[in-house]
Protein backbone atom coordinates (compact mmCIF):
# COMPACT_ATOMS: atom_id res chain seq x y z
CA UNK A 1 0.00 0.00 0.00
CA UNK A 2 1.21 3.51 -0.80
CA UNK A 3 2.07 5.91 2.09
CA UNK A 4 -0.68 8.41 1.06
CA UNK A 5 -3.10 6.12 0.80
CA UNK A 6 -2.09 4.29 4.41
CA UNK A 7 -2.17 8.20 5.82
CA UNK A 8 -5.74 8.86 3.98
CA UNK A 9 -7.03 5.67 5.71
CA UNK A 10 -5.91 6.66 9.01
CA UNK A 11 -6.73 9.99 8.97
CA UNK A 12 -10.82 8.84 7.80
CA UNK A 13 -10.67 6.05 9.93
CA UNK A 14 -9.35 6.71 13.18
CA UNK A 15 -7.77 10.19 13.78
CA UNK A 16 -10.71 12.29 12.38
CA UNK A 17 -13.19 10.69 15.03
CA UNK A 18 -10.15 10.06 17.72
CA UNK A 19 -9.62 13.88 17.71
CA UNK A 20 -13.30 15.04 17.60
CA UNK A 21 -13.81 13.13 20.69
CA UNK A 22 -11.07 14.56 22.25
CA UNK A 23 -11.85 18.47 21.39
CA UNK A 24 -15.71 18.04 21.70
CA UNK A 25 -15.29 18.18 26.17
CA UNK A 26 -13.00 20.93 25.65
CA UNK A 27 -15.94 23.14 25.38
CA UNK A 28 -14.72 25.63 22.02
CA UNK A 29 -17.39 28.50 21.72
CA UNK A 30 -16.10 29.33 18.64
CA UNK A 31 -16.53 25.75 15.81
CA UNK A 32 -13.87 27.78 13.69
CA UNK A 33 -11.54 27.20 16.45
CA UNK A 34 -12.15 23.83 17.01
CA UNK A 35 -11.77 22.66 13.38
CA UNK A 36 -8.64 24.12 12.84
CA UNK A 37 -7.49 22.07 16.63
CA UNK A 38 -9.10 19.04 15.05
CA UNK A 39 -7.02 19.54 11.34
CA UNK A 40 -3.74 20.51 13.44
CA UNK A 41 -4.17 17.27 15.38
CA UNK A 42 -5.21 14.56 12.40
CA UNK A 43 -2.40 16.67 10.22
CA UNK A 44 0.53 15.31 12.92
CA UNK A 45 -1.44 11.97 13.58
CA UNK A 46 -0.68 11.10 10.05
CA UNK A 47 2.82 12.91 9.42
CA UNK A 48 3.70 10.45 12.42
CA UNK A 49 1.87 7.16 11.35
CA UNK A 50 3.45 7.81 7.75
CA UNK A 51 7.11 8.10 9.51
CA UNK A 52 6.02 5.36 11.68
CA UNK A 53 5.05 3.38 8.55
CA UNK A 54 8.16 3.81 6.40
CA UNK A 55 10.48 3.17 9.57
CA UNK A 56 8.82 -0.24 10.00
CA UNK A 57 9.27 -1.33 6.95
CA UNK A 58 5.61 -1.64 5.48
CA UNK A 59 6.22 0.91 3.20
CA UNK A 60 9.14 1.81 1.50
CA UNK A 61 10.46 4.08 -1.45
CA UNK A 62 13.90 3.41 -2.82
CA UNK A 63 16.33 4.17 -6.13
CA UNK A 64 17.49 1.59 -7.82
CA UNK A 65 20.59 2.58 -9.87
CA UNK A 66 20.31 0.88 -13.45
CA UNK A 67 23.17 0.64 -16.27
CA UNK A 68 22.68 -0.68 -19.10
CA UNK A 69 26.03 -1.57 -21.92
CA UNK A 70 26.54 -3.20 -25.26
CA UNK A 71 29.11 -5.84 -26.02
CA UNK A 72 31.80 -3.66 -26.39
CA UNK A 73 31.16 -1.79 -23.08
CA UNK A 74 29.54 1.22 -24.92
CA UNK A 75 26.14 2.70 -22.47
CA UNK A 76 22.88 2.33 -24.53
CA UNK A 77 20.32 5.03 -24.06
CA UNK A 78 17.12 5.02 -24.62
CA UNK A 79 16.67 1.54 -22.93
CA UNK A 80 13.18 1.19 -21.14
CA UNK A 81 13.76 -0.02 -17.37
CA UNK A 82 10.60 -1.65 -15.66
CA UNK A 83 9.91 -2.43 -12.11
CA UNK A 84 7.97 -5.88 -12.20
CA UNK A 85 6.24 -7.55 -9.64
CA UNK A 86 8.18 -11.43 -8.46
CA UNK A 87 4.83 -12.42 -7.06
CA UNK A 88 1.11 -12.86 -8.05
CA UNK A 89 0.38 -9.06 -6.97
CA UNK A 90 1.08 -7.44 -9.84
CA UNK A 91 2.43 -3.69 -8.65
CA UNK A 92 -0.42 -0.95 -8.51
CA UNK A 93 -0.55 2.28 -10.03
CA UNK A 94 0.11 5.27 -7.56
CA UNK A 95 -2.62 7.44 -6.56
CA UNK A 96 -2.93 10.36 -9.04
CA UNK A 97 -0.70 8.56 -11.72
CA UNK A 98 -1.15 9.14 -15.15
CA UNK A 99 -3.81 6.99 -16.85
CA UNK A 100 -4.64 9.08 -20.35
CA UNK A 101 -1.87 9.73 -22.84
CA UNK A 102 -1.38 10.47 -26.68
CA UNK A 103 0.29 8.69 -29.85
CA UNK A 104 0.68 11.25 -32.39
CA UNK A 105 1.39 10.68 -36.23
CA UNK A 106 3.25 13.35 -38.00
CA UNK A 107 5.58 13.44 -41.15
CA UNK A 108 4.33 10.04 -41.51
CA UNK A 109 5.95 8.97 -38.21
CA UNK A 110 4.77 7.86 -35.19
CA UNK A 111 5.62 10.42 -31.93
CA UNK A 112 6.56 9.18 -29.20
CA UNK A 113 8.62 5.79 -31.06
CA UNK A 114 8.55 4.60 -27.52
CA UNK A 115 5.52 5.16 -25.44
CA UNK A 116 5.63 4.00 -22.13
CA UNK A 117 2.04 3.11 -20.37
CA UNK A 118 0.51 1.72 -16.72
CA UNK A 119 -1.57 -1.04 -17.80
CA UNK A 120 -5.06 -0.37 -17.68
CA UNK A 121 -3.89 3.23 -19.28
CA UNK A 122 -5.72 4.96 -22.24
CA UNK A 123 -4.20 6.03 -25.40
CA UNK A 124 -5.63 8.47 -27.68
CA UNK A 125 -4.17 8.62 -31.54
CA UNK A 126 -3.87 11.78 -33.03
CA UNK A 127 -2.98 12.27 -36.67
CA UNK A 128 -1.31 15.85 -37.22
CA UNK A 129 -0.84 14.73 -41.38
CA UNK A 130 -2.87 15.56 -44.19
CA UNK A 131 -3.02 11.99 -44.90
CA UNK A 132 -5.21 9.34 -43.19
CA UNK A 133 -3.52 6.24 -41.23
CA UNK A 134 -4.87 2.97 -40.51
CA UNK A 135 -2.67 1.97 -37.40
CA UNK A 136 -2.31 -1.46 -36.04
CA UNK A 137 -1.11 -4.00 -33.77
CA UNK A 138 -0.40 -7.62 -33.74
CA UNK A 139 0.64 -7.80 -30.74
CA UNK A 140 -0.90 -10.80 -28.67
CA UNK A 141 -1.80 -9.10 -25.66
CA UNK A 142 -3.54 -6.28 -27.21
CA UNK A 143 -4.40 -6.42 -30.74
CA UNK A 144 -6.49 -3.95 -32.76
CA UNK A 145 -6.80 -1.94 -35.65
CA UNK A 146 -7.91 1.31 -36.18
CA UNK A 147 -9.48 1.95 -39.42
CA UNK A 148 -8.49 4.96 -42.10
CA UNK A 149 -8.55 8.01 -40.16
CA UNK A 150 -8.12 11.07 -41.29
CA UNK A 151 -9.86 14.15 -39.62
CA UNK A 152 -11.34 12.14 -37.30
CA UNK A 153 -9.70 10.71 -34.75
CA UNK A 154 -10.72 7.33 -33.65
CA UNK A 155 -11.85 5.84 -30.59
CA UNK A 156 -8.98 5.57 -28.08
CA UNK A 157 -7.57 2.41 -26.98
CA UNK A 158 -7.01 1.15 -23.89
CA UNK A 159 -4.56 -1.27 -23.05
CA UNK A 160 -5.78 -4.03 -20.50
CA UNK A 161 -2.18 -6.75 -20.39
CA UNK A 162 1.24 -5.73 -20.10
CA UNK A 163 3.53 -6.40 -22.76
CA UNK A 164 5.24 -4.70 -25.66
CA UNK A 165 2.84 -3.46 -28.37
CA UNK A 166 4.46 -3.09 -31.72
CA UNK A 167 2.24 -0.38 -33.79
CA UNK A 168 2.36 -0.59 -37.53
CA UNK A 169 0.39 1.77 -39.97
CA UNK A 170 -1.31 -0.79 -42.98
CA UNK A 171 -0.66 2.26 -45.95
CA UNK A 172 2.89 3.73 -44.95
CA UNK A 173 5.02 0.86 -44.23
CA UNK A 174 8.05 2.69 -42.62
CA UNK A 175 5.70 4.00 -39.59
CA UNK A 176 6.36 1.94 -36.87
CA UNK A 177 6.63 2.38 -32.90
CA UNK A 178 5.80 0.36 -30.07
CA UNK A 179 4.32 0.53 -26.58
CA UNK A 180 5.00 -1.04 -23.48
CA UNK A 181 2.45 -1.71 -21.20
CA UNK A 182 3.99 -1.69 -17.89
CA UNK A 183 2.97 -3.12 -14.60
CA UNK A 184 2.52 0.47 -12.88
CA UNK A 185 4.20 3.42 -13.20
CA UNK A 186 7.23 2.66 -11.77
CA UNK A 187 9.79 2.73 -14.75
CA UNK A 188 12.76 4.89 -16.20
CA UNK A 189 15.04 5.15 -19.06
CA UNK A 190 18.40 4.83 -19.92
CA UNK A 191 20.15 8.58 -20.46
CA UNK A 192 23.27 8.96 -22.77
CA UNK A 193 25.41 7.50 -20.64
CA UNK A 194 23.34 4.43 -20.31
CA UNK A 195 22.05 5.38 -16.88
CA UNK A 196 18.53 5.54 -15.21
CA UNK A 197 17.15 5.84 -11.36
CA UNK A 198 13.97 3.87 -11.25
CA UNK A 199 12.15 4.79 -8.08
CA UNK A 200 10.13 2.10 -6.74
CA UNK A 201 7.52 1.88 -3.99
CA UNK A 202 7.09 -1.73 -1.81
CA UNK A 203 9.25 -4.27 -0.48
CA UNK A 204 12.23 -4.93 -3.10
CA UNK A 205 12.22 -8.43 -2.32
CA UNK A 206 9.15 -8.56 -4.05
CA UNK A 207 10.04 -6.97 -7.02
CA UNK A 208 12.59 -7.14 -9.82
CA UNK A 209 13.54 -5.31 -12.30
CA UNK A 210 13.43 -5.60 -16.46
CA UNK A 211 14.83 -3.58 -18.94
CA UNK A 212 13.52 -2.91 -22.99
CA UNK A 213 14.75 -1.52 -26.34
CA UNK A 214 13.54 -2.75 -29.62
CA UNK A 215 17.50 -2.79 -30.57
CA UNK A 216 18.13 -5.70 -27.79
CA UNK A 217 18.36 -8.88 -29.13
CA UNK A 218 19.96 -10.76 -26.38
CA UNK A 219 17.66 -13.67 -24.45
CA UNK A 220 14.80 -12.58 -22.22
CA UNK A 221 16.21 -13.95 -18.95
CA UNK A 222 19.66 -12.05 -19.40
CA UNK A 223 16.93 -8.81 -19.05
CA UNK A 224 15.98 -9.59 -16.05
CA UNK A 225 17.73 -9.27 -12.46
CA UNK A 226 16.46 -8.83 -8.59
CA UNK A 227 15.79 -5.32 -7.21
CA UNK A 228 18.44 -3.97 -5.30
CA UNK A 229 19.01 -0.66 -3.78
CA UNK A 230 22.48 -1.43 -2.17
CA UNK A 231 24.05 -1.60 -5.18
CA UNK A 232 23.51 -0.27 -8.89
CA UNK A 233 22.00 -2.94 -11.73
CA UNK A 234 24.80 -3.79 -14.44
CA UNK A 235 23.14 -5.20 -17.45
CA UNK A 236 25.82 -6.59 -20.12
CA UNK A 237 24.06 -7.18 -22.97
CA UNK A 238 26.10 -9.88 -24.92
CA UNK A 239 24.93 -9.86 -28.19
CA UNK A 240 24.69 -7.28 -31.23
CA UNK A 241 22.11 -4.47 -30.65
CA UNK A 242 19.80 -3.61 -33.73
CA UNK A 243 20.72 -0.14 -35.31
CA UNK A 244 19.56 2.76 -33.58
CA UNK A 245 15.94 4.44 -34.69
CA UNK A 246 16.94 6.70 -37.73
CA UNK A 247 13.22 7.83 -39.07
CA UNK A 248 13.00 9.87 -42.14
CA UNK A 249 10.20 12.15 -41.84
CA UNK A 250 8.64 12.31 -44.77
CA UNK A 251 5.84 15.45 -46.33
CA UNK A 252 2.65 13.71 -46.06
CA UNK A 253 1.52 16.26 -48.41
CA UNK A 254 2.92 13.77 -50.91
CA UNK A 255 -0.03 11.40 -49.63
CA UNK A 256 -3.12 14.14 -49.74
CA UNK A 257 -5.34 11.87 -52.18
CA UNK A 258 -5.10 8.70 -49.37
CU1 LIG B 1 0.11 5.76 -42.02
Amino acid sequence: MFRNQVQDRCVERIFIPLCSAISGPLHYRANARRTAVIRTLTQLCAYGLGAMAVCAGTVSAAIIDVAVLDRAGNPVADVIVLAESKTEEPLTLGAGQQTTFEMDQQNLLFDPYVLVVPVGATVNFLNNDTTAHHVYSFSKTNRFALPLHKSRAPDPVVFQSTGIVTLGCNIHDNMVAYIVVAESHQHARTDSSGNAKLTVDGDLDDIQVRIWSPRIRDKQNLLVQDASAAAPLRFALKKKLKPAYNPQPIDSAEWEEY
